[in-house]
């Protein structure tokens, strides 16, 4: 007997081990990628365990603690991870950071957090880090159980000092840096995380250090999304207070808030399903449109601001200038993720109910609240009327448009590439024509398209959509890109792989970046999603020694350069792309194998968004700002891979 109940653990535990080499065989698998995203997977798996005792009601405190070494620790003043065994003598922390997938199961909790992209347990986590502790407060007493490389238990749990008397989870861990190709913790992802669950759960007081450098914020809001939707207007001109509903039907948990502005013309809904965006919407973000639309028909009909000969208004007109925050709270039984990325909600019930709340209660506020109601009512008419002018010119000038686009093309302003290749080919839109010129010359033409830009790039934050339309440089980009723009916008049409922008390293130039990267942000957002924007990086200067050169891209590389040399040199500081002849600019910004790329990489959106507003206003200083956050530095030129079949015989 006693032989065989051994045996059998013996084989549990092998089992065990197996499904954590899967894991770490296949990490990709799991969390997606090994690169940056990977890692802060790791951080929202474990995030997510902690507001997951924070929705059940059990805590309202999260730390996230960022220490030297890139170690991370979370932790959450909630029950404690139960230390009693769980089975065949497996202590439960042992399951919860073991046994894949069991960190996920939470048991008699009403909500939980439901995976989109993560949710794959904390055992995935333990997996793939060199180390991780996990420390119990429970009952009086303080636990802490260790693993070390990839899960191996160093110890069972065992009872240590403990001269506090919380009761909690604390989880703390190390990446393993074999695993991942960086692993560096980002301060502002984890702020970002940490800020939105602050937002959406009322009583959650979100802290957040980082000890390598001291940084430090607490989030809290009394008001939840009320100050979210706030938060998300705080650059735009506002045209009346929030409006918060709530309510619960058939035991989904509804709250939303909305806030109109002026002078923004799109829409902006956040939704969220236990905590977790859903960025492709779903049924919940289906109810709350259909919500507003009926609403506000309605309420026009009984007030004869609608007459009864005129049709009812448009969601999207009733939506123009909309910011809002969506919030719902669903019962995991009837829990349901649709998409390849599972942030799309299918639970049918939960557009019925947000309709059901949100018109019933929207109905009564705008008959409470007139004077904000007929506000609104203009606001969509106008959109409406708008609309319907914008229908109109577009019929007209369709067959303009159509040869003029064409013209663009013929005048001889695009430099084409000679073999049509998109997954290798790559434009560069450059600023000017006498840069134009040169790029034209310097480029490889069998891959590499030129557009130069006359004039000023037009500001797309501040432009409506059918002015944006007729201006020419727009349109040959639209064009040429062939992706289309806004909801007919297809990656899959997209012509070139990398879209590169290139500008003089000046002032000048980094505005026109700014214009071009808010278009592509408002009209072709999928192009940034997707990796296909990128900056080119001219050098700075030259440094010349009898018929050699090099380049230098920083004052410290200048130096560092200099440093080098023997004998006399000279430096030639380039003010502008003009500056260099064909051939220089092909060596240090156009050619693959010598040239340095910045990727543009837009994180979350609904942070961008505001981001936009605040750089295309009329303060310098944020705009600067936002290039160094939001453009990432890695040189990210997978030139190689991509190109390998073209050969070295450039022409
Ligand atoms: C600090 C970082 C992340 C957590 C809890 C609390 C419980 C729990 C966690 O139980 C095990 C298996 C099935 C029930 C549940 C405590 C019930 C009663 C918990 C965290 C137990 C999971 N008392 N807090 N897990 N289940 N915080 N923070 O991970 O049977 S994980």
């Amino acid at each position: 007997m006693a032989k065989e109940k051994i045996k059998s653990y013996t084989s549990d535990e092998i089992q065990v081990l197996k499904g954590l080499e899967a894991v770490r065989k296949r990490p990709g698998m799991y969390i997606g990628s090994t690169d940056s995203r990977g890692i802060h997977h790791l951080v929202w798996e474990i995030m997510d365990n902690a507001i997951d005792e924070v929705l059940s009601e059990f805590a309202n405190h999260v730390t996230i603690i960022i220490k030297k070494g890139n170690i991370v620790q979370v932790s959450d003043n909630g029950r404690g991870i139960p230390i009693t065994m769980h089975k065949e003598g497996v202590p439960t922390p042992q399951v919860v950071y073991s046994m894949l997938h069991a960190g996920g199961k939470f048991d008699n909790t009403t909500y939980k957090v439901a995976g989109g992209l993560h949710g794959v347990g904390a055992s995935v986590v333990n997996a793939l880090s060199e180390w991780l502790e996990v420390e119990i407060h429970r009952d009086g007493k303080c636990y802490t159980q260790r693993f070390e490389d990839g899960g191996s238990v160093i110890h069972k749990p065992k009872i240590v000092n403990d001269p506090k008397k919380e009761h909690g989870t604390t989880v703390c861990f190390k990446p393993d840096p074999s695993i991942f190709s960086t692993t560096y913790i980002d301060y502002k992802q984890c702020v970002q995380r940490l800020k939105e669950s602050a937002f959406l759960i009322k009583g959650l007081k979100g802290e957040i250090y980082d000890e390598r450098n001291g940084q430090h914020e607490v989030f809290q809001y009394s008001e939840g999304i009320v100050e979210y939707v706030k938060d998300l207007t705080k650059t735009k001109e506002i045209m009346h207070e929030p409006i918060y509903i709530t309510g619960t039907y058939n035991n989904i948990y509804i709250e939303c808030a909305f806030q109109y502005t002026s002078k923004t013309y799109s829409e902006n809904i956040l939704s969220f399903v236990n905590n977790i965006r859903t960025r492709d919407g779903g049924t919940h973000e289906t109810g709350f449109r259909s919500a507003l639309t009926r609403s506000f028909n309605e309420y026009g009909r009984l007030k004869k601001i609608l007459k009864d000969k005129d049709p009812n208004l448009d969601g999207t007109d009733i939506r123009d200038g909309i910011t809002a925050v969506l919030s719902i709270r669903v019962p995991e039984d009837i829990l349901q993720f649709e998409g390849q990325t599972k942030s799309k909600l299918g639970s049918a019930d939960a557009k019925f109910a947000v309709e059901q709340i949100v018109s019933e209660k929207l109905k009564f506020f705008l008959f409470e609240n007139g004077e904000i109601a007929t506000m609104l009512m203009n606001n969509a008419l106008r959109a409406f009327k708008e609309r319907e002018a914008v229908r109109k010119a577009k019929e007209q000038s369709r067959e303009v448009k159509a040869i003029k686009t064409k013209n663009v093309n013929m005048n001889g302003k695009l430099a084409p590439v000679q073999e049509k290749n998109p997954k290798t080919n790559e434009l560069f839109l450059v600023e000017g024509d006498s840069a134009g010129g040169s790029a034209k010359q310097g480029r490889d033409r069998r891959f590499q398209a030129i557009l130069p830009l006359r004039g000023k790039v037009i500001n797309a934050e501040r432009t409506r959509s059918e002015e944006l339309l007729k201006n020419e440089e727009i349109m040959s980009m639209i064009y040429t890109i062939g992706t289309g723009i806004g909801s007919e916008f297809n990656i899959s049409k997209c012509n070139y792989n990398k879209v590169i922008i290139m500008t003089d390293a000046d002032n000048d130039g980094a505005h026109i970046q700014i214009l071009l990267l808010t278009f592509f942000f408002r009209y072709m957002p999928g192009l940034i999603e997707n990796g296909h924007v990128y900056i080119a990086l001219p050098p700075l200067y030259k440094i010349s020694q009898k018929n050699e050169q090099t380049y230098a891209w920083s004052d410290e590389e200048l130096k560092e350069r200099i440093s080098e040399i023997k004998g006399n040199y000279e430096i030639q500081r380039f003010k502008g792309l003009g500056e260099m002849n064909y051939e220089q600019l092909w060596e240090t910004t156009m050619n693959p194998a010598t040239r340095t790329l910045i990727k543009v990489n837009i994180e979350d959106f609904s942070d961008a968004d505001n981001r936009v507003s605040v750089l295309m206003g009329d303060e310098v200083d944020p705009r600067r700002e936002w290039i160094e956050k939001n453009i990432s530095f890695d040189n990210d030129d997978n030139f190689d891979l991509a190109i390998g079949e073209v050969g070295d015989d450039y022409e």
